[in-house]
């Protein structure tokens, strides 16, 4: 029983030049409109700008871009970032290609995550366009943190308020090491040095000042001042009430659609149900600020 009035997408309002088409109640918006291989007016880029605060994560369908175009794009936001372990696009550092072979086995992003919080600036956003898909599945799930901190009791909210996690990259070399023989992006050579960040359970979005759960189940180790045993049960509560559909959107991918998601606000899971058929994306990620 609800307890609590969600705060679902509304409709559009207030966009001078694009078409949004909103998902989902809980986040996701079709904008419509644009075509990002050219360079986009101050109307658009306040529209899509606006369009990521109102709706977290925000897909454009049927573009023709080419890296460098994508890179520019991403440079409207902010400057790019170049992932600490993953290699690159030959040619283009900033550029990850996400990739699974026809005869990989795992793929990148099957857990919900955020991207690199173990950053002490974690990206404020990543890009992702889709080159090749699969004849069926490889979608992408988000997940909306503001609404699943809004859906907390005011008892839990009061708790986690003021409290710090302790983020940690061990995850990445330990996970994907074991890994990296059967899936197709490949970890960079030399060993990753682990290191600890905090950052606010409760962060404030830097531009909207919405609250959101700012947890993330591969790099979040525990609570500051507590153990990971003591962590444990309410870190996983915490994920699990995060995974609820009710905060989520799936997106079905198609060649040529970019997908833009609000790293600091949302989370996401890539599913690996296309066994046998090759799935190719490039990513550009935008740094961004220290959590607060
Ligand atoms: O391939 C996808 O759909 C997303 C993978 C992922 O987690 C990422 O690119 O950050
Ligand atoms: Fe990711």
């Amino acid at each position: 029983m609800l307890e609590v009035v969600p705060t679902l997408a509304k409709a559009p309002d207030g966009y001078s030049v694009l078409d949004i088409a909103p998902m989902c109640g809980a986040l996701g918006a079709e904008v419509s409109g644009v075509d990002l291989s050219k360079s986009l007016s101050n109307e658009v880029f306040a529209d899509i700008q606006k369009a990521l605060h109102d709706y977290q994560v925000i897909f454009f369908r049927d573009q023709d871009i080419t890296p460098d175009q994508q890179k520019d794009f991403g440079r409207l936001f902010g400057s790019l970032n170049v992932h600490p372990v993953y290699e690159p696009l030959p040619g283009h550092p900033e550029i990850l290609q996400v990739v699974k072979e026809a005869d990989a086995l795992n793929n990148i992003g099957d857990t919900w995550h955020s991207d690199a919080t173990f950053l002490e600036c974690p990206p404020m956003g990543s890009i992702l366009y889709a080159k090749e898909i699969p004849p069926f599945g490889g979608d992408t799930l988000f997940a909306n943190l503001q609404l699943a901190y809004e859906m907390l009791s005011d008892g839990m909210r009061r708790m986690l308020n003021g409290m710090q996690a302790v983020h940690s990259d061990a995850f990445l070399t330990q996970v994907n090491s074991e890994r990296n023989a059967t899936r197709s992006t490949k970890l960079r050579d030399g060993a990753l040095e682990t290191k600890e960040v905090l950052h606010p359970v409760i962060r404030t979005h830097p531009e909207t000042g919405r609250k959101c759960l700012f947890i993330n189940e591969p790099f979040t180790a525990r609570f500051e001042g507590m153990t990971e045993k003591e962590s444990r049960p309410l870190l996983d509560y915490l994920l699990a009430h995060i995974k609820s559909p009710e905060f989520t959107c799936r997106f079905r991918w198609q060649k040529g659609s970019l997908a833009f998601w609000d790293n600091r606000c949302t989370h996401h899971y890539a599913l690996n149900d296309y066994h046998g058929h090759r799935r190719e994306m490039h990513r550009v990620t935008v740094n961004g600020d220290r959590p607060h």
